[in-house]
């Protein structure tokens, strides 16, 4: 019998594990008692990677479709089939006919993160999808323009702030966002219990709405009208006090003519919050001693996604909570945090631009180098130069996750080529031609290099496979994909392409590579990135400390963070201003009465999938469309009852649950279900099918600076089976 820790790479949280094994058999899973910042915390999903690891569904081994049939290959010949496949596109119709879609877990995963940029720059397409754009790239977009930087992203110091003001999250289910928080309910808890405030803004009463002081239930989409009238309101009570950061804002004389408009009186019917409730808000939230404004999914995946995304952060300054203890401030990530490098020189001070490039088809912007993926479908199915003919997506279920699933399935079977790396076969791999899997979280090393960037406190930890697997790490698996897209055929020399990321990475932080010999992949980079980081540490350090090193709170960083041209948080930038003319156009319309669909997390469930781990799909975990008592009355639906739910795109028919949780006039409907292909080979789920949603997410309804997919406040209409 042994104990392995190891840092849970299922969800942004880094809860630290301590696994058992026997032999190479999984005993037991628990949250590690020990670990430096989760204290023994684990959900539902961590305790289930045995399930995950034991999975008999879980590929093994490569897949090829012939003449429509799986089989079973070798890595070679599954790699041969790759380059006899994809090359010839490229060599054909350019490198823009080869789109990637990295999905989720991809963020989740060392191996990819460090090794999947090599693949696609080996490729070299403008036609690089993400799942930022069904989530946070509102964002990273506003946080470019503020900070200079779309990765110097403020996260709540929740262990020291005394108002919490929390829009269109539910961390108590989702386990934080954005905010690297293992156990948000002890978190939140405490905020209350040395008498701080917790108010949520949520259309659904939600469990982390159920623990607060204060719920609101905004109309779905109207997140940028209520900030704007707080913002109204602080400005024109003299309650702003900019404190310590006045001398590094700039911008701030044009906000007062922005956001005249928006008073409370004005937004009160849209948003559904009361005038005299939002002053209230805005005061308590302007006096509190310290305070943190917080936006998730529920701001950024929404018609106004940007907008709301700033106004979060143009509250936290003008409140004087920016960068301070209590406040929303910059964490310092032990490794590979742009804005952090210590031996890089001055900042770069050219500032952060998006708009380098452009879809073909819809003319939508690039940002951060990526294109949104609510275009995909029309990038394949739209013929001409540049049409998208072959597809890799990696760690991803774009035709469930993704608006206008229906259209991106169909699309998808229409390519000349398409490669999926995925652990299973799934409603998006199954149209794939070749399948390559990867090792289980307990068969990989893991350090969280994304999400430590995001954390509430400043952490760092390794962890070395606790497993052995024969399958090959998908870094190797990344540098032979990239050898062939870069014209070296199937066995391209990885070690070679190894080296050359080291010295790349060496190059980046002024280091001899040598001094990481004779360390390798993911590892090697890792120690360099380590060694250039701002705390001097090295890899070894983290070995020698198994349930990870506590780092200390979040400290200030202004201005050294920033990277704007000015040098300052530039607080009203045209690229997100531009579009303030739109909202100003919503107080003029009268609220539409119409039902909307908004979705919601489960506690149990991971996306699009882990619905194939028995331990995880028993229980109320199921996809249902909860309705409002008075909506379900009007339409004549009872609980229990089938639904069909309508939109533009699509339609589903769904069980429901009447619960007033809703707020009236809004459905919600849980992503990531849908198993109901009978390509996918997912037997667990299969019996657990449910329906996508995203089939009713509307393709053309976006986010108007960043594309980000509005998968809140879809139109709908409703009617009993
Ligand atoms: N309507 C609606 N749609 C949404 C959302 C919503 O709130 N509402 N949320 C959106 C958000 S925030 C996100 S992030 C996306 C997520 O959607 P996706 O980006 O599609 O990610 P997942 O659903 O997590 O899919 C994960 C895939 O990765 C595979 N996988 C798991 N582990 C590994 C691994 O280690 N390696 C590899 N290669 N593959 C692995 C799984 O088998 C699965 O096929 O969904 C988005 N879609
Ligand atoms: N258990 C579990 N945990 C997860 C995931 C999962 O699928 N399951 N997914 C992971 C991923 S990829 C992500 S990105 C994070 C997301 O983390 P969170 O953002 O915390 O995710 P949600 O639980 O979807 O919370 C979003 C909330 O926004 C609300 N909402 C919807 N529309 C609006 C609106 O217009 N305005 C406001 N104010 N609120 C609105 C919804 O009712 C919902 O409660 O969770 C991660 N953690
Ligand atoms: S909260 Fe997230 S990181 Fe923690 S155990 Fe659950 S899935 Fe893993
Ligand atoms: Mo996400």
């Amino acid at each position: 019998m042994s104990t392995a820790y190891l840092t849970c790479p299922l969800c942004e949280a880094t809860c630290g594990l301590a696994v058992t094994l026997d032999g190479e058999t999984v005993t037991s899973v628990r949250g590690d008692d020990q670990d430096a910042f989760s204290h023994g915390f684990i959900c539902p999903k961590g305790a289930s990677l045995k399930a995950l690891h034991e999975d008999p569904d879980r590929l093994r081994g490569p897949m090829v479709k012939r003449q429509g049939r799986w089989e079973e290959a070798s890595w070679d010949e599954a790699f041969e089939e790759v380059d006899r496949r994809l090359v010839p596109i490229i060599a054909e119709h350019g490198a823009d006919a080869v789109a990637f879609y990295l999905g989720n877990p991809s963020s989740h995963n060392l191996g990819v993160t460090l090794y999947g940029r090599a693949l696609y720059k080996a490729v070299g397409t403008h036609n690089l999808y993400t799942a930022g754009s069904v989530d946070q790239l509102p964002k990273h977009y506003s946080s470019g323009y503020l900070f200079g930087d779309p990765l110097s992203i403020p996260v709540p110091d929740l262990d020291r702030t005394q108002h919490l003001l929390l829009l269109g999250a539910n961390p108590l289910v989702s386990n934080g966002s954005l905010m690297t928080v293992p156990d948000a309910r002890g978190r939140l808890k405490a905020i209350r219990e040395r008498g701080g405030k917790v108010v949520v803004v949520d259309p659904r009463r939600t469990r982390t709405a159920e623990v607060a002081d204060e719920h609101h239930a905004i109309r779905p989409g109207t997140d940028a009208l209520l900030l704007f009238a707080l913002v109204n309101v602080i400005l024109r009570e003299g309650l702003a006090d900019l404190g310590r950061l006045a001398d590094h804002v700039s911008g701030l004389d044009a906000l007062p003519g922005l956001a005249a408009p928006f008073t409370p009186v004005a937004v009160a019917d849209h948003t559904g919050i009361g005038a005299t409730e939002i002053e209230r808000m805005a005061r308590e939230l302007a006096t509190a001693p310290s305070a943190a404004v917080y936006g998730r999914i529920g701001t950024t995946t929404q018609e106004f996604g940007t907008l709301a995304s700033w106004l979060v952060d143009v509250l936290n300054v003008i409140t004087g909570n920016l960068d301070r203890p209590g406040g929303a401030m910059f964490p310092l990530a032990a490794a590979g945090q742009a804005n952090s490098t210590v031996r890089q020189g001055s900042p770069t001070s050219k500032g952060w631009r998006h708009g380098r490039w452009h879809s073909r088809v819809r003319q939508l912007p690039e940002v951060m180098g990526e294109l949104p993926v609510a275009t995909l479908a029309e990038e394949i199915l739209t013929p001409g130069p540049g049409q998208v003919r072959a597809l890799v997506v990696v760690g991803g279920n774009p035709c469930l996750s993704t608006p206008h699933a229906d259209r991106l399935r169909e699309a998808v079977q229409t390519l000349d080529f398409m490669l999926s790396l995925d652990v299973y076969l799934n409603e998006t791999s199954e149209h794939a031609d070749v399948i390559l899997p990867g090792p289980t979280p307990l068969e990989r090393d893991h350090f969280d290099l994304t999400f430590t960037q995001l954390s509430v406190r400043n952490v760092a930890n390794w962890t070395p496979a606790p497993l052995e697997t024969d399958l090959p790490q998908e870094w190797q698996t990344l540098l032979r994909l990239a050898g062939i897209a870069a014209g070296q055929g199937p066995r391209a020399d990885t070690e070679a392409l190894d080296n050359l990321l080291a010295a790349q990475t060496a190059t980046r932080y002024q280091l001899d590579p040598s001094v990481s010999a004779p360390r390798r992949g993911p590892a090697r980079l890792l120690d360099l990135m380590l060694r250039g980081g701002p705390y001097d540490l090295t890899l070894a350090d983290l070995e020698a400390s198994p349930h990870g090193l506590d780092l200390g709170p979040l400290a200030p960083r202004v201005p050294a963070v920033l990277r704007t041209a000015s040098g300052t948080i530039e607080l009203t930038p045209p690229a997100i201003t531009a579009d303030v003319p739109r909202l100003v156009a919503v107080l003029a319309t009268t609220p539409a009465d119409g039902l909307v669909l908004i979705g919601r997390r489960q506690l149990s469930s991971n996306n699009s999938w882990m619905h194939n781990l028995t331990p995880l799909v028993r229980g109320a975990n199921t996809c249902t469309a909860h309705v409002h008592p008075d909506d379900a009355a009007r339409i004549g639906l009872r609980d229990g009852d089938s639904a069909v739910v309508r939109s533009r795109t699509g339609v589903v028919t769904v069980p429901v649950q009447v619960t007033d949780a809703v707020r009236p006039g809004v459905v919600s409907i849980p992503h990531g279900w849908g198993h109901t292909s009978s390509g996918a080979r997912t037997t667990v789920a299969a019996e657990h099918a449910g329906v996508n949603s995203n089939v009713l997410a509307d393709d053309l309804f976006v986010d108007a600076l960043t594309g980000t997919a509005a998968l809140n406040g879809i139109p709908i209409t409703v009617t009993p089976a």
